[in-house]
């Protein structure tokens, strides 16, 4: 049983209990809808309370039916039983009212929570929009303005706020379930406010829906669901409430079945699955309560602030005074950027640098539970710092290197007890991007990398284990994405065109755009280094930009030519003439931006799947997660390997052949080749 009753005098207490979030399974639908029968049916009630157990009241819709035919009692038909019941229900709110669960609450004619609840309607990040509703009801409960920022943007609300807007009826301090019955029973004495479905949508000004559907556009890039919300919220302003809900009901009915939805759900669970690799389940991480970072330069700075978020003391290590003072004041400026931003308060800030000590004594690090190297890339800079904490930490702190391309194994060459180490690959800034690389080496003990896993739930990061090769799972397929770049220029195609290519597929900013942001000198610095390794890495223009020292926006041009003072990209004739004369002699073709984007996309695809077979990747969902949080990948197409399963690996793996007829790009490797014959999967475990 789901759902039980209870009485407290005339008011009853309708308790769901679902766990893990209370999603709206067809058995809580079904026992919630005997619920309102029993309770119409029942004289002695005169209104009831709609609560939860567990962490939360409810938080949507069950994800995990919408791959199959929906079936009844259906939500809308669930939300107007509540709604139209004989006795008015008030909705009790812990946790969050997500989706389904918020609109379950609007059918309440009330609706009380506690001051650390949250509601909202974060459909589109799904995908979709409400299907139960939530866009014919909010705009009669807040007006369309609200409403229509609501659903499109997907953002809860904080209880406090939530009250001020008049998204909820009260915030309830103390006992929530006490505190709703006391609220229910002196509702009772006043006249009930009409339900949503009988009011009126507050009317907006002429220009309304042009402004916003232009600012939603925008803001929506090539996602449908935030447009398709607000048509909603318009139809709900505009034709009668029935009229609305099957405008709702139709919208939702066809997003739920589209590829950006299945993208979404997809990268939605392997998010919460990353968390909990099957392959640790019951392994005991170590406790972590203070943390050290060595270094305090750019990537050591956004460590640092990330464990202050989370609340760690922390200390930072540097070599001399004058270092110490550098990395503290770069913490700082990360600090001062979130409170001009808003995003935290001044108090806030200080409390969280007043956790910070800096030194250049190792020997304060002798208790530390976790120290972090992110010093220069140079394995012998490296090797001496762990080297030195192998003197001074306990036994069984962990200690991680923050590398991007060095070899984790030889960095914890000679240290004592080598099963404490782990590579920790953070992106920059790091306190901002959500990925963490967690790098074993063979020696890493299971409790290791399970505190790996551990630090990236306390720190909010998504986790994702990477095997030890050249750049690990994300540098490793970047390196494909520059070098087709390039290859696409020597055969034609612009920088301008290839990154309006790549930014209509969705990615933020083009392979050039983005090296002239980063930096083309840290690029040119790995190819010495690889090519000090006996290899040969391909690019032949940035080699040519950077003898020229264009290291992009920092030196006024790269890739683009840049105004002083401005970032904004202008097409350069200095690189127009060096691609020309690399590209001398070599066939010239037009390319349209499917074509371009294919010659980039399709080898990452490749080399995720060689990184699959090696292991450097143990899940294809991996893969996704790496290039969506870490590379920009658009989160609305999966990931690469959901985005290649979704387009057809026969399709694929034809596609490769042929550009790989022309010199344009590696053949398939044997791996792909075979899954695509076989019509198999490459590995990917996509939920339906
Ligand atoms: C909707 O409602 C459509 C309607 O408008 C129309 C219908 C007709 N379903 O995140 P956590 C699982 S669309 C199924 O780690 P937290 C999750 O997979 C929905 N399962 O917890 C995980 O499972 P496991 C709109 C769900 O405490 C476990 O619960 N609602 C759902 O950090 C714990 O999840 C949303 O989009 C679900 N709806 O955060 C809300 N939600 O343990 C989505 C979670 O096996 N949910 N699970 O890996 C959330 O935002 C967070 O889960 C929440 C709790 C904030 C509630």
């Amino acid at each position: 049983m789901t759902v039980t009753i209870e009485h407290s005098g005339e008011i009853a207490v309708v308790t769901i209990d679902n766990p893990p979030v209370n999603a709206l399974s067809q058995a809580v639908r079904q026992d919630l809808w005997n619920a309102a029968e029993t309770l119409d049916a029942d004289f002695a009630v005169r209104a009831v309370v709609l609560i939860c157990e567990g962490r939360t009241f409810i938080a949507g819709a069950d994800v995990n039916e919408f791959g199959k035919p929906p079936t009844p009692p259906h939500l809308p038909d669930l939300v107007a039983r509540i709604e139209t019941a004989a006795k008015p229900w008030v909705a009790a709110i812990h946790g969050s009212a997500l989706g389904g669960g918020f609109e379950v609450a609007l059918g309440c004619r009330f609706r009380v929570a506690v001051p650390s609840a949250s509601v909202g309607l974060p459909e589109v990040r799904l995908g979709i929009v409400p299907g139960a509703g939530g866009t014919v009801r909010l705009p009669r409960l807040v007006g369309p303005a609200l409403a229509a920022e609501m659903v499109t943007a997907g953002t809860p609300v904080a209880a406090p706020k939530a009250r001020s807007h008049g998204l909820i009826d009260a915030v309830v301090e103390g006992d929530l379930e006490k505190g709703a019955i006391d609220f229910a029973r002196a509702a009772l004495d006043q006249s009930l406010p009409l339900p949503l479905r009988q009011r009126g949508v507050p009317a907006v000004d002429a220009t309304f829906w042009e402004t916003i559907t232009t600012a939603v556009a925008g803001r929506a890039k090539r996602e449908d669901a935030p447009l398709r919300a607000l048509a909603c919220v318009r139809k709900a302003a505009e034709a009668d409430f029935e009229a609305a809900m099957a405008f709702e009901r139709q919208t939702f009915l066809e997003l739920r079945g589209s590829s950006q939805a299945s993208a979404l759900r997809h990268v939605f669970f392997a998010e919460r699955a990353a968390l909990r690799p099957p392959e640790l389940g019951g392994v005991e991480p170590r406790r972590i309560s203070s943390a050290a970072v060595i270094g305090g330069g750019t990537m050591g700075a956004g460590i640092l602030a990330a464990l202050c978020d989370a609340r760690l003391p922390v200390t930072l290590v540097e070599r001399d005074e004058v270092a110490v003072e550098r990395g503290l004041s770069n913490l700082r400026s990360i600090f001062d950027g979130l409170v001009k931003r808003g995003k935290i308060s001044s108090e806030a800030a200080a409390e969280r640098l007043s956790a910070v000590t800096g030194t250049t004594d190792y020997g304060l690090l002798a208790r530390v539970d976790l120290v972090i190297e992110a010093v220069f890339e140079d394995i012998d800079v490296k090797r001496d710092v762990f080297s030195r904490l192998s003197a001074v930490c306990r036994a069984d702190a962990v200690l991680a290197t923050n590398t991007s391309y060095l070899d984790p194994e030889e960095i914890a060459a000679g240290i004592k007890y080598p099963e404490r180490f782990v590579g920790l690959h953070f992106f920059s800034p790091a306190h901002v991007m959500k990925l963490l690389e967690i790098v074993p080496t063979a020696q890493t003990a299971p409790a290791t990398l399970a505190t790996g896993f551990a630090l990236a739930r306390m720190l909010n990061k998504i986790p994702v284990r990477a095997g030890i090769c050249d750049g690990f799972i994300g540098n490793r397929i970047l390196k494909i994405t520059r070098a087709q770049a390039e290859r696409l220029l020597l055969a034609g195609a612009t920088p301008q065109a290839v990154d309006a290519a790549m930014r209509t597929f969705g990615f933020p900013m083009g392979p050039f755009e983005a090296q002239d942001l980063g930096g083309l000198d840290i690029a040119a610095f790995q190819r010495r280094a690889a090519r000090a390794r006996g290899e040969t890495p391909f690019a032949p223009i940035a080699e040519r930009l950077c003898a020229l020292e264009r290291f992009g926006q920092k030196s006024g041009g790269g890739w683009y030519d840049y105004a002083r003072g401005d970032r904004t990209p202008k097409p350069s004739k200095i690189v127009a003439d060096i691609i020309a004369d690399v590209a001398k002699g070599m066939p010239q073709r037009p390319w349209d931006e499917p074509s371009i984007v294919d010659c980039i996309v399709l080898p990452m695809v490749n080399e995720a799947v060689k990184i699959l077979h090696e292991k450097v990747a143990l899940r294809a969902v991996d893969i996704d997660l790496v290039k969506i949080h870490g590379y920009g990948f658009p989160r609305w197409r999966g990931g690469p390997m959901h985005y290649a399963q979704q387009r057809g690996l026969a399709e694929i793996v034809a596609q490769l052949e042929r550009f790989a007829a022309h010199g344009l790009a590696d053949p398939p490797c044997h791996h792909f080749d075979s899954a695509a014959r076989g019509s198999d999967t490459i590995g990917i475990d996509v939920p339906a």
